[in-house]
């Protein structure tokens, strides 16, 4: 039997107040909807153009196994999408060997500066996952810069301006200490360097212990950059991907201000809970409605399917206060 549409909206399995609310249309996007065969849909870079339709860029896996990008358009954001009846952006490997084994979850970052998108995805090459950037006006035409962080690195997004002058990007390089966000400052999206840990993975039995990374692009507030970010739980039946949120400083984003303890998202229902790969909400992009404060957080559910989740940033910031604190940005610290 179907549960009712309000238990939907609402599942909450603890007393937590449910900060992120969960679209009753969920999911939004499936393969059904693809005009051309694919395996699934899920982890699309999202952003407003400047008609107020929403975009999404949407990671395809196709049978094979392999990604590429398809742009999906719609006027509210929620349904009737219209979808690029073939692929927007694909794996160029001749020209980008980086790219052989295809191209997963972008983020877009729209830079005033540059009047373009910034495109950061996962370029799939033969010594593992890195990023790349490409950039456009139009989500039609592409101009690739190649990889810009080599592997292992990805969930990576660009800041919408420069930071004393140099552009920083958010990534999730992995290294013998573990897998924990760094940000890295550039002249020209080119090269790249300043290389600053950013937020650390924690240790032990926490809900973000040992592998993190960025989820959507920073959301800039009057408070700072308010990151969601996800943690990677390993259990034995397999990962749990969830969600937590983190306060950095406006002009020095390398320094944390706060950092919640619990995650605030994570699978519950049914869509998120099962797919191909199962416990899975891994969010890519958000929209901003224009009270400014409302979010519209696009995610990938269980690999399968791309679901819309709601949020206040007012109340994330409230939660924040509530229940972050100063000192564990670090993983030594706890
Ligand atoms: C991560 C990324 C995501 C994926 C998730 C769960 O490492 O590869 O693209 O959604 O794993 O499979």
């Amino acid at each position: 039997m179907t549960a009712p549409e309000t238990t939907l909206v609402n599942v909450e399995s603890t007393h937590y107040p449910p900060l992120l609310l969960r679209h009753p249309g969920n999911p939004i996007l499936t393969r059904k909807h693809w005009p051309y065969s694919i395996n699934s849909v899920f982890n699309a870079g999202a952003t407003l153009l400047q008609d107020g339709t929403t975009l999404l860029l949407c990671r395809i896996e196709d049978r094979r196994g392999l990604s590429h990008l398809c742009a999906a358009r719609s006027r509210n954001g929620v349904d009737d999408w219209q979808i690029d009846p073939e692929p927007t952006l694909m794996p160029s490997p001749k020209d980008y060997p980086e790219e052989i084994w295809g191209i997963e979850d972008p983020r877009i970052t729209f830079v005033p500066e540059l009047q373009q998108y910034v495109i950061t995805y996962t370029s799939y090459s033969r010594g593992g996952p890195g990023v790349s950037l490409a950039l456009t006006k139009d989500f039609r035409s592409f101009e690739r810069y190649g990889v810009i962080m080599p592997p292992d690195d990805k969930d990576s997004a660009l800041l919408p301006r420069r930071i004393d002058g140099y552009w920083a990007l958010i990534h999730r390089p992995m290294t013998p200490l573990g897998a924990h966000m760094w940000i890295s400052y550039s002249p020209d999206l080119r090269h790249w360097g300043r290389h600053r840990l950013m937020l650390e993975a924690r240790r032990g039995a926490w809900w973000d212990a040992n592998k993190i990374g960025l989820s959507p692009p920073p959301i800039e507030t009057s408070r700072g950059w308010l990151v969601l970010y996800h943690g990677v739980r390993h259990t034995p039946s397999g990962c749990l991907y969830r969600l937590g949120l983190a306060l950095f400083d406006l002009e020095n984003p390398e320094k944390c201000l706060l950092r919640g303890d619990s995650w605030i998202f994570g699978p519950e229902a049914d869509y998120e809970r099962n797919g191909d790969v199962n416990d899975v909400v891994f969010p890519c992009g958000y929209t901003m409605d224009p009270d400014g404060d409302t979010v519209n957080i696009y995610y990938g559910a269980a690999d399968c399917s791309i679901a819309l989740a709601r949020a206040s940033v007012r109340a994330l910031l409230e939660w924040l206060d509530a229940n972050g604190n100063l000192e564990r940005r670090r993983a030594q610290d706890v």
